[in-house]
C-alpha cells in the first residue's frame, strides 16, 4: 500500500471550522489513494470531505489529435471550448497565453482558405495555420489577434496545396480559455463566394475541384471578363 506522505504533506492550514485542501498530482488513473483527516485537538468532530478531479483535456488539445474540419463555401461552425485544455508541445502560436491551445485541421480543396474563429464573451481569440504539426505557417498563416475578447479573427491563406492537410492552433489571449467557434471557408460556389481570377494575355488556368458546374461558372466568368476587357 502507498502512503500518503509519497503524494502531498499533511496540511494543516486552517482552524476549527476551516477548510483543509490537498492538491495531489501524478497519480495512476485505477489504482486506490487512501486519505487520512483528524481534529487537530484532542477528541474530534463533524466534518466533510469530497475528491474532485479537474476537466479532463479535450481530444484536441494536442495537434496529434487535431479535429478534422471541412471546409464550405459559407461559414459552417464547430463549437470549442478549451476547458481543461493545456500548454501543446509543439510550436504554436506564442501570441497571449497559449495555456488552453486547441488544434483543428482541414483539407485544402483551393489554394485559398479562409478561417474564422469567433470567440465567446470569455475568450479573446488568438489563431495561426500550419503545413504540419511544428511545422512552417503557410502564407496569410501568421498568428493573429486583431481584436478582443467576444471578437472575430480571420486568417486568409493563399498559395496552398490543394490535397494537403493544414494545421489550425487556437487559443485564449488571457490565461485559461473559455467558448468559441471556427469555420475554414473556399470561394468557388457562386457570385457571393466568387473565385478572384486573374487576366493575362494568355490562358492562365486555376485549379477547380467542384465538377462541371462550378468549371461552368470559371469559363462563363473568365467569358465576360474578356469581354469586358475588350470592350
Ligand atoms: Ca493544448
Ligand atoms: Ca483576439
Ligand atoms: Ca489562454
Amino acid at each position: 500500500m502507498e502512503e500518503l506522505s509519497q503524494l502531498g504533506s499533511c496540511v494543516n492550514a486552517t482552524g476549527a471550522n476551516g477548510i483543509e485542501t490537498l492538491n495531489l498530482s501524478g497519480l495512476t488513473i485505477g489504482n486506490t489513494y487512501f486519505i487520512e483527516v483528524h481534529d487537530n485537538a484532542a477528541g474530534g468532530g463533524d466534518f466533510t470531505i469530497c475528491v474532485t478531479n479537474p476537466t479532463p483535456p479535450p481530444a484536441n488539445d494536442d495537434c496529434s489529435g487535431a479535429i478534422s474540419l471541412t471546409s464550405n463555401y459559407a461559414c459552417t461552425t464547430t463549437a470549442g471550448n478549451s476547458a481543461g485544455a493545456t500548454l501543446s508541445g509543439v510550436a504554436g502560436c506564442s501570441t497571449g497565453n497559449p495555456d488552453d491551445d486547441m488544434w483543428y485541421s482541414f483539407v485544402a480543396v483551393s489554394t485559398t482558405h479562409t478561417v474564422t474563429v469567433n470567440g465567446a464573451a470569455n475568450y479573446d481569440a488568438v489563431l495561426g495555420a500550419y503545413v504540419a504539426c511544428g511545422g512552417a505557417q503557410p502564407t496569410g498563416g501568421t498568428c493573429v489577434n486583431a481584436t478582443g475578447a467576444d471578437g472575430i479573427e480571420t486568417l486568409t491563406l493563399t498559395g496552398l496545396t490543394i490535397g494537403n492537410t493544414y494545421f489550425l492552433e487556437v487559443h485564449d489571449n488571457a490565461a485559461g480559455g473559455g467558448d468559441f467557434t471556427i469555420c475554414v471557408t473556399h470561394p468557388g460556389d457562386n457570385c457571393s463566394f466568387p473565385i478572384s481570377l486573374t487576366t493575362s494575355t494568355s490562358c492562365v488556368t486555376i485549379a477547380v475541384n467542384s465538377g462541371l458546374q462550378q468549371l461552368a461558372r470559371q469559363v462563363a466568368t473568365q467569358l465576360e471578363m474578356k469581354m469586358m476587357i475588350c470592350v
